[in-house]
Formats: C-alpha cells, sequence, structure tokens
C-alpha cells in the first residue's frame, strides 16, 4: 500500500499542537496526585511484559490525539502490508519479514505469493540441529576433540544481536562452549579473543548475509591463517568454519563447505536478524530449547501487535509516546536503562536498531520529513549508570527520556542483591519525576544543623525540578521467553515510528559513503595513488601513512 504523505497541518497533528501548552501545565506528581488511576489508566500489558508509561507528560486527551495520528497515517493498514509481504522497504524493493523468522509452521508468512515458512523452518531445524551437535561433543573439531570456543566474526546486524543476546542469556548456557565475538576490523578484538584459544577446539561462525564485509572478511581471513599458521591442514577448515550467509560461492571460495552455511533471504534486515540462521552463535550458547524459547516469546509480541487495537498496542504506545516526547516537547535523546547487568549490551543493540532505521531526514516519497526523527538512543545498565550520568538526567539542562527496563526475577541466587537493584530503578523513576523542592532541601539542612548563610548557598545546587519524564518496562524475568518479547517490542516500536513519520526504516544508505571513502584511502595507505582531499583529510592520511610505513621499515 502507498503511505499516507506527512502532513503537520492534518487534524491529528494540529490537535497534539493545541495540547502541547499543557503538557507542562500541570506538573507529573500533581497529576498522579488527582488521579489515583493514573498508574493503571497508562500502563498495558503483553506478551508476559508490562509498560507503565504514566510517567510522562500526557494525559487521556494526548493519548486520544496520539491515537488519531497514527490512525491517520495509517498505521494498522501499513502494519497489515507489513505482515502480508508487502515490499514496503520501497527503496531496497525488498519485503521486511522477520516475524515469519519467529512463526511456527503454516503461520502463512509469503512474498509474491510464495508461503516462506517451508523454507524458514528448514533452516532452523538445520540450524538447531548443529547446535545442538556442536554443544553436544558430537561434531568435532578436525583432529576429533570436541569445540570449547565458539567465535562469532560478524559486524552490525551479524553481531549485535547475537552479541547482547548471549550476555543477557548467559545463565541460559551452562554445559556449551564459551562464546566470543569479533566484529571490529581493529586487530586488538581478534588478537585479544585468539590469544586465549586453542585452533584444535575453536570453531568460527562467520556471520555475514553478504560475506564481503571488510571488517567480516578480513577477521575471517586472518583467523583462517591462524589455523593454518597452527599446522592445521586446509582440510581443518571445513571442520573449524562454518558460515551464516546468502552468498554460496564466495563461502565456498573460503573453503567452507556450504552443507555448513545456513542462509537467509533479502527479506530479512541485518539489525532485524538475530531470529535467522545469524542467531547461529546463540543457539550454541543457550541450546534448541533457550531459542525455540527466545523465539516464542517474540512470536507472542508479534500476535499482540497484529491484533490489539491501536490504543492498547505496546509497540503503538512506546512509539507515540516518544513521537510525543521528541516532536511535541522535543527531546533530542532517550536513555534506555536497563536494571540488568546482563543487558549491558542492550543499548548498543537498540542504538542500531532505532537510530539505523529512523535516523533519517526524508519520507519515502524523497520530500523532507519536516519534524525531528530518531532521538539519539544511549545508555548504560543501573545501577552503574546512577554513578556516572544520572547527574545530567536530574539537574542537566536537556531533559532525557528515560527506558527504565527491570527484569523482576533474577538470573543467579545471590541473596538480597536483586531487592536493593528494584529499588533502585524504581526510585530513579520517582526521583526524576518528583524532584526535590528548594522547601525540601531547607528544611532538611536546618534539620542538619546548618547555618542559615549555609542552606542559602546550598539550597540552589541541591534542588531539582523534577517533572522528568519516564517509561518502566517490567520483564517477569531475564529468560529467553522475556528478551525475546522485549527485543520485538523495540522492533514493532521502530516500524510503527517509521510509518509514523513516512520514512523507509529498513534501509540503511548513510552507512555507504564512509565505506567507499575508506576503501579509496586504504589503498592510498598501502602505496596507491593519492585522491583528492581536503587539507585536513590529506594532512591525515599522511601521518597515518608514515606511521604505517615506519612500522614496515
Ligand atoms: C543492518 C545493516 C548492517 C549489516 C552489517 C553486516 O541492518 O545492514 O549493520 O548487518 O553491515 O553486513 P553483512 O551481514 O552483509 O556482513
Amino acid at each position: 500500500m502507498t503511505r499516507p504523505s506527512f502532513d503537520t497541518h492534518s487534524p491529528a497533528w494540529r490537535a497534539l499542537e493545541a495540547l502541547r501548552p499543557g503538557a507542562h501545565a500541570t506538573p507529573l506528581a500533581q497529576r498522579f496526585a488527582a488521579d489515583a488511576d493514573r498508574a493503571a489508566r497508562f500502563s498495558a500489558t503483553a506478551a508476559g511484559l508490562t509498560l507503565d508509561y504514566s510517567k510522562n507528560a500526557l494525559d487521556e486527551a494526548v493519548l486520544a490525539a496520539l491515537v488519531a495520528l497514527a490512525a491517520e497515517r495509517q498505521v494498522d493498514g501499513l502494519r497489515d502490508a507489513l505482515l502480508a509481504g508487502e515490499r514496503i522497504n520501497r527503496t531496497e524493493n525488498r519485503a521486511v519479514l522477520h516475524m515469519a523468522l519467529r512463526a511456527p509452521q503454516g503461520a502463512g508468512f509469503a512474498v509474491d505469493g510464495v508461503d516462506v515458512m517451508p523454507a524458514v523452518v528448514a533452516v532452523r531445524e538445520r540450524m538447531l540441529a548443529f547446535a545442538e551437535s556442536v554443544r553436544s561433543g558430537e561434531w568435532t573439531g578436525h583432529g576429533g576433540e570436541a569445540i570449547r570456543d565458539v567465535v562469532n566474526i560478524g559486524i552490525g546486524g551479524s553481531d549485535l544481536g547475537p552479541r547482547m543476546a548471549c550476555e543477557a542469556l548467559a545463565a541460559e548456557a551452562a554445559g556449551g562452549p564459551r562464546m566470543h565475538f569479533v566484529s571490529n576490523v581493529d586487530g586488538h578484538a581478534l588478537a585479544g579473543v585468539l590469544d586465549a584459544l586453542q585452533p584444535e577446539t575453536t570453531l568460527f561462525v562467520i556471520a555475514s548475509k553478504t560475506f564481503t564485509t571488510l571488517e567480516t572478511m578480513r577477521n575471517a581471513d586472518s583467523a583462517r591463517a591462524w589455523l593454518l599458521d597452527a599446522g592445521l591442514p586446509r582440510a581443518a577448515i571445513a571442520r573449524h568454519f562454518v558460515a551464516v550467509s546468502t552468498h554460496a560461492e564466495a563461502v565456498s571460495a573460503f573453503g567452507i563447505d556450504t552443507a555448513n552455511m545456513f542462509g537467509f533471504w533479502d527479506w530479512v534486515g541485518g539489525r532485524f536478524s538475530m531470529w535467522s540462521a545469524v542467531g547461529l552463535s546463540l543457539a550454541i550458547a543457550v541450546g534448541e530449547a533457550g531459542f525455540r524459547a527466545l523465539l516464542d516469546g517474540a512470536h507472542q509480541m508479534d500476535r499482540h501487535f497484529a491484533e490489539a487495537p491501536l490504543a492498547a498496542n505496546l509497540p503503538v504506545l512506546l512509539a507515540l509516546v516518544g513521537l510525543w516526547n521528541r516532536d511535541f516537547l522535543g527531546y533530542p535523546s532517550l536513555c534506555i536503562a536497563p536494571y540488568a547487568e546482563p543487558l549491558a549490551r542492550l543499548p548498543a543493540y537498540l542504538q542500531q536498531l532505532e537510530m539505523e532505521s529512523n535516523g533519517k531526514s526524508v519520507r519515502l516519497d524523497g520530500e523532507a520529513v519536516g519534524v525531528p526523527t530518531c532521538p539519539v538512543i544511549w545508555g548504560e545498565p543501573g545501577t552503574n549508570g546512577q554513578h556516572a550520568f544520572f547527574q545530567l538526567l536530574h539537574q542537566g539542562t536537556d531533559v532525557v527520556p528515560v527506558d527504565f527496563i527491570l527484569p523482576l526475577r533474577p538470573s543467579h541466587g545471590l541473596p538480597d542483591h536483586h531487592r536493593l537493584l528494584l529499588a533502585n530503578g524504581i526510585a530513579q523513576s520517582k526521583a526524576l519525576m518528583v524532584g526535590r523542592s528548594a522547601e525540601a532541601v531547607r528544611s532538611e539542612l536546618a534539620a542538619a544543623g546548618r547555618s542559615a548563610d549555609e542552606i542559602a548557598r546550598l539550597v540552589p545546587h541541591r534542588t531539582f525540578a523534577g517533572n522528568r519524564p519516564s517509561n518502566t518496562i517490567l520483564l517477569p524475568d531475564l529468560s529467553p521467553r522475556s528478551l525475546g518479547a522485549l527485543i520485538a517490542l523495540y522492533e514493532h516500536k521502530v516500524f510503527v515510528q517509521g510509518a509514523l513519520w513516512g520514512i523507509n526504516s529498513f534501509d540503511q544508505w548513510g552507512v555507504e559513503l564512509g565505506k567507499q571513502l575508506a576503501g579509496g584511502i586504504a589503498d592510498e595507505l598501502a602505496g596507491g595513488p593519492a585522491g583528492a582531499h581536503d587539507g585536513s583529510t590529506a594532512a591525515l592520511i599522511a601521518r597515518a601513512k608514515a606511521a604505517l610505513d615506519d612500522d614496515a621499515a
């Protein structure tokens, strides 16, 4: 279907503009004081997850206008087009069907009338069987030893998802091999991993849809050289390297047996691919049952997204609140604060998911969007962040909305830690909202016996205005099922925001120019002819070349 073109004069947009001045008229804390049901009114649950968005500067009129905007922008129709396998990624002429990867056989996902599920299920089963054979020791290295270390070599979408999820689900990984991830072309990354490994017991998973990505191929070549330099024969490559790719010819030329290549399809975007064979390393880590549970959690969220009305639809609500904060209240960034150490890589994962998808300035029709799109996504796990950047969240000059992500049960057995962790997460969202008044600071200092002078001097520093927005997302635990639902929630949020802004969330042309220029500069650094550069770039190349030539001499 064609998307309605973006219109800031539309009735819903104008209604929201009219509501904007009211957003700050009543502070959040007062909204709660006036309405005992506020938290329940602005919370929703699906696939085991609860989203509490009540600590945002909105009321029922704003919410109704936001939902009207979603209806006006035909979000439900676009969602149906997505699920119907239409080629909604129009700049690349591709369908977008990562939901099929976590659906059961017979789910009916099709592209151009061809059911994709038989192929999806076939690769899924082959890949899970392979993962189990590595875990069980049935798959051995060239010399017959079981695999003790798995190194995933990939970058971007072929790295961030499995890396994040392996860390998040480490508690599920008992009995499997140790997992390592190498993405950066910076040799420190690969060298640091290889130093501790034995070639005879190491399996490399080369994850690259195209099998041409510079970083991945450089790292894969170096890993292969490491194996051969250790004295293993070329025939060993087939036992120590497998590939996740769509490029059979390149895989075979590398020395990998295409029987050990796990494919996927052009309708799986890199940053949406952790559910495909790109999740092979994760499947080796958490095993077949864990991987299936992850898929099922995501599938539950998919069903909710497909079926729930807009006003009760978690991804739609998360997207609408984000759009309200970005476009109407003008907040330029969004902090992701998982209160879970295993989710340490989640902010980086969501950075790619949101910023590569919606960090765009033009609509699908080529016209400028005309309003701010994706905010800067950043964050760190709590409670660490509290001792670092939370100062700015509480008292800085920019208001930064926060997504607090709280798994209610831990994956470890240490007593009492989790009570303290949850208390801190909840306390931070409250503190951001209520702040601390000058009056409260004065009384506290007076009660502590401070002099009047000292009180007058300290009050401005110790006061904070509060009224700062946040969402809280509660997960029952940090299980594969909960993680799957959480990631699918953000994926669909990204889709909905793209639909609201009228942009294509599924291409990434903005990353191409730097890659092209790097190719030319790499040739120059190797002694090739100098290109046409500005003064700064030419001087930097000259200095880099001098250092490289020095080292080579
Ligand atoms: C993600 C992007 C990008 C991609 C990497 C790796 O959506 O497309 O991050 O995943 O550039 O690409 P390959 O898998 O082809 O190596």
